[in-house]
This record gives C-alpha cells, sequence and structure tokens, in this order.
C-alpha cells in the first residue's frame, strides 16, 4: 500500500508496511505481527524518539561489543524484516558476526532468514549445531561459532526465558526493547529502550565514534554503565508524556 510522506503518521505505518512485505516473503512469524503492534504501542508511549537514556544505552551497547573477545548479534524474524541491511552494516562494520536464532522455529523461515542477511554480506553463523541447556524453546538450539561459546550477545526483541538462561550460561545480554517493564528488558545487562528501527542505525553512528577511541576509555564508558538507572529514567520519560498529554484536555 502506497502511504502519503504527509501522512502523520507516516514513518509507524512505514515500518508496518515493511514487517507485512517481510511476513509475505517468508521472513516474519504471524506471532511477529502481533509483537509489533505492542512495541508500537510503547512506542507511542515514549513518544517515538530516541531519549536520552536510549542514546547512553546504545553507546554503552557498542562499547561492549568492541571490547568483548566472542560477541555476536542474534537476529531473529521482525529484525531481519525491518533492519536486515542496517544490522548487516553495523556487524561488518565492528567485524561481528549474526546468528540467525528463532522463537517459532520452522526450517524454510530459518533458512531465508540466513539468506536475506547474506544478501547484505554478513558473516552469517546458522549451523544449529549446539543446544542452551535449560530451555525448552526453539532458541535453545544455537551454533557452537557463536551464541554458544559467546562472551556477550546483542539480542533485539528478545523473549524473556532466553535471556535468564544466556544470563545463567555467563554471558552479557544486550537487548533492544521498547518495553522497559519486560522480563528481558529486567534481566538483560544493557537495554535499549527504543525502536529497533532508530536503535539499529543510531548504534552504527556509535561504532564509528568509538572505534577510534583508545581501549581504557571504551571500557570506562561500559564501567560507568547503570542498566536500573537507564530503566527507571525509560518508565519515567513515559509517565512524564502521559502526564503532559493528560494536561491537553485541562479546562
Ligand atoms: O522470529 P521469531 O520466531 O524469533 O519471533 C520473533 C518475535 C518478536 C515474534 C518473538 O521474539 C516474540 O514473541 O517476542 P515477544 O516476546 O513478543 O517480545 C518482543 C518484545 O519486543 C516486546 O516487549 C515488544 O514490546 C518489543 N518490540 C516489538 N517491536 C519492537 C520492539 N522493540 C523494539 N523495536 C520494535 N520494533
Amino acid at each position: 500500500m502506497r502511504i502519503p510522506e504527509s501522512h502523520p503518521r507516516y514513518h509507524s505505518l512505514m515500518t508496518r508496511e515493511k514487517l507485512v512485505e517481510g511476513f509475505r516473503k517468508g521472513l516474519v512469524a504471524p506471532e511477529g505481527l502481533i509483537a509489533q503492534g505492542r512495541g508500537e504501542c510503547f512506542d507511542y508511549l515514549l513518544g517515538e524518539t530516541s531519549h536520552d537514556f536510549a542514546l547512553e544505552a546504545e553507546r554503552a551497547a557498542v562499547a561492549m561489543l568492541i571490547i568483548s573477545r566472542h560477541p555476536v548479534i542474534s537476529v531473529n524474524g521482525n529484525t531481519a524484516a525491518l533492519v536486515g541491511k542496517e544490522i548487516s552494516e553495523l556487524a561488518k562494520l565492528l567485524n561481528i558476526p549474526l546468528e540467525v536464532n528463532i522463537f517459532y522455529r520452522t526450517e524454510e523461515r530459518f533458512r531465508k532468514i540466513a539468506e536475506e542477511l547474506e544478501k547484505y554480506g554478513a558473516v552469517v553463523y546458522s549451523n544449529s549445531d549446539a543446544f542452551l541447556e535449560g530451555l525448552e524453546s526453539a532458541r535453545r538450539m544455537v551454533d557452537k561459532r557463536g551464541i554458544y561459546r559467546a562472551d556477550v550477545v546483542l539480542v533485539p526483541l528478545e523473549d524473556g526465558d532466553r535471556c535468564e538462561i544466556l544470563k545463567k550460561h555467563g554471558k552479557k545480554v544486550i537487548t533492544i526493547d521498547l518495553n522497559p517493564l519486560s522480563r528481558t528488558a529486567q534481566m538483560a545487562d544493557v537495554t535499549i529502550v527504543d525502536n529497533v528501527v532508530r536503535a539499529i542505525p543510531n548504534m552504527t553512528k556509535f561504532a564509528k565514534e568509538l572505534m577510534s577511541l583508545e581501549k581504557e576509555e571504551i571500557e570506562g564508558i561500559v564501567r560507568a554503565y547503570d542498566n536500573r538507572n537507564i530503566l527507571r529514567r525509560a518508565v519515567i520519560a513515559i509517565n512524564e508524556h502521559l502526564s503532559t498529554r493528560a494536561g491537553d484536555f485541562d479546562g
């Protein structure tokens, strides 16, 4: 469907179209459309912008990826459809592999996501030759070279159970989740409360900045980062946005 640029909700509707197109191409699970609806709702409550707490988390996340030994970026259907190209570019810039890892697993969708990402020239792991113990869902199947041995995993739009298991396996978890109250958001080491379509390009900008810094400076960014403070500020931002909107009805 053609959406006129003058439409007040142009960006949100275009994102929705991208996801629907990803669904038609077989990248996105039907449940992924529902997940996006939940995300849209939180984005609306946040004023559809990258707040200072999101930018701070994005910068710290990039710093963490740069100084880690075996970082990996986990990609599911929604992420591939919304930012397949952008996340591949980030991965190439930081020299980090992508790994396909999906919750609603079918072999066909898994393969299509891998092919989509390979189109953009990133290194894509998709072997499913190891298991994360303690997890029931299909997401337990991982690649030996990637999530299985990783010390830091970036997992946009994650589900709480896997985040918990990744933590139990001693990994640092960076997530992108518009809901600051989700289990994943609460459990991750770095929670980016932002829309994945804004977060990944922001992270690429930070990567370009941070890659020119000394290692000690980058380590300092990670040490100074406080995720509880970020979550608190995200919830306050929603609260303040709603209070301002409530004021529109005064008088
Ligand atoms: O491709 P699959 O099979 O791995 O499935 C992917 C989904 C997203 C369907 C699956 O991981 C899932 O069910 O996720 P959840 O548990 O619904 O969690 C998704 C979280 O991401 C929710 O807290 C949403 O608010 C949030 N979210 C949704 N869309 C976005 C988002 N966060 C950032 N940007 C978005 N565009």
